[in-house]
């Protein structure tokens, strides 16, 4: 039975949890972690991921299902490795599932695959998406139908690369001073396999209105961008990265900018800390990972959920995930 701040499996290691509601259950898309003993480094190699498998929940206390295998790196042909964090969506009676991997000249990019089941399996795109790049792609179907890709990510998601447009591989990121780089976002077409224009940057400021600066790591954006609306605001949510805290920002626009209001999780166990926001039943949920079950693994994380809730002004509470 799933219970709140525990594993929802413990066969595999999961990650990076993107959780929808379709057909009536939470549906997780994670990133499936090996148990592999590869030395941790900045550029993110020890998450060497193979494949995806969709969990589902009928209900919170349920016992979660693992669906097995809904998608392998043999069957994409443009990437090379390293499927890293995907999210999923629904629309023109299809679910979709974005991906991040390395392509044959190890740049990240975002590919795309169907399924007629949230549950897959999923066929992938014979490429990847035209004009994407990095990590991290989260999708908001929007009240109106219309469709958002947000992502990127530092270091080892390589953002810091492509400031120009362009990929440059020595490109490092801006001065300490200078605005933090901010997430992209892309309006998706109507069959959800392109963008429909060029990605755009996020900015998030403070209550000022000025940019949160690149030296600011308890609040300046890393990876793992997520985007929920809640009473007609949206809110991008996401990963300071060296600081470890999931932090939100609230705009009355999906594509900001956005104002900075503060953490929603202190740091977990484990390097990295990844996320998504879902309402189900009336309530809601955060979904996250930590490194407890492998005794603190950077690259082998499970996945839990714990309740959400928001103060009367919209603001969101803060969640200890050990509850000090
Ligand atoms: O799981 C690989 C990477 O680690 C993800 O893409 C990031 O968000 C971080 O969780």
């Amino acid at each position: 039975m799933a219970k709140p701040n525990e594993p929802l499996v413990t066969h595999i290691y999961t990650a990076d949890p993107s959780a929808h509601v379709f057909e009536g259950k939470i549906y997780i898309y994670p990133s499936h972690d090996l148990d592999h003993e590869k030395q941790s480094n900045d550029n993110g190699d020890q998450y060497d991921m193979e494949d995806y498998h969709v969990l589902s929940l009928e209900d919170t206390d349920a016992p979660c299902v693992d669906h097995g295998e809904a998608l392998h790196l043999r069957d994409i042909p443009w990437a090379k490795q390293q499927l890293w964090a995907p999210d999923a969506a629904y629309k023109n009676e299809t679910y979709y599932l974005f991906f991040p991997a390395r392509d044959q000249n190890d740049v990240f990019r975002i590919g795309v695959a169907t399924s007629a089941s949230p549950a897959g399996p999923f066929t992938p795109e014979p490429d990847y998406i035209p004009g994407s790049f990095s990590i991290d792609p989260a999708v908001l179907v929007d009240d109106d139908n219309n469709a958002y890709m947000y992502f990127g990510g530092l270091w080892g998601g390589q953002l810091e690369k492509w400031q120009t447009g362009e990929f440059l591989p020595d490109a490092e990121g801006p001065d300490p001073s200078a605005p933090a780089l901010g997430p992209r976002v892309a309006k998706l077409s109507d069959d959800m396999l392109t963008f429909a224009e060029p990605p755009k940057e996020i900015s998030i400021v403070d209550e000022e209105g000025s940019p949160i600066a690149a030296s600011d790591e308890d609040r300046r954006y890393f990876e793992g961008p997520w985007v929920h609306k809640h009473n007609g605001n949206y809110y991008l949510s996401y990963s300071t990265g060296s600081t470890h805290y999931i932090v939100y920002a609230m705009s009355d626009k999906p594509e900001g900018p956005y104002v900075y209001k503060g953490k929603i999780l202190t740091p977990v166990i484990g390097w990295t800390t990844h996320h998504s926001i879902v309402q189900f039943k009336e309530k809601w949920y955060l979904f996250y990972h930590d490194s407890s079950l492998s005794g603190g693994a950077d690259n082998k994380r499970s996945v839990k959920y714990t309740e959400l809730k928001y103060n009367e002004d919209g603001t969101i509470q803060t969640i200890d995930p050990y509850g000090n």
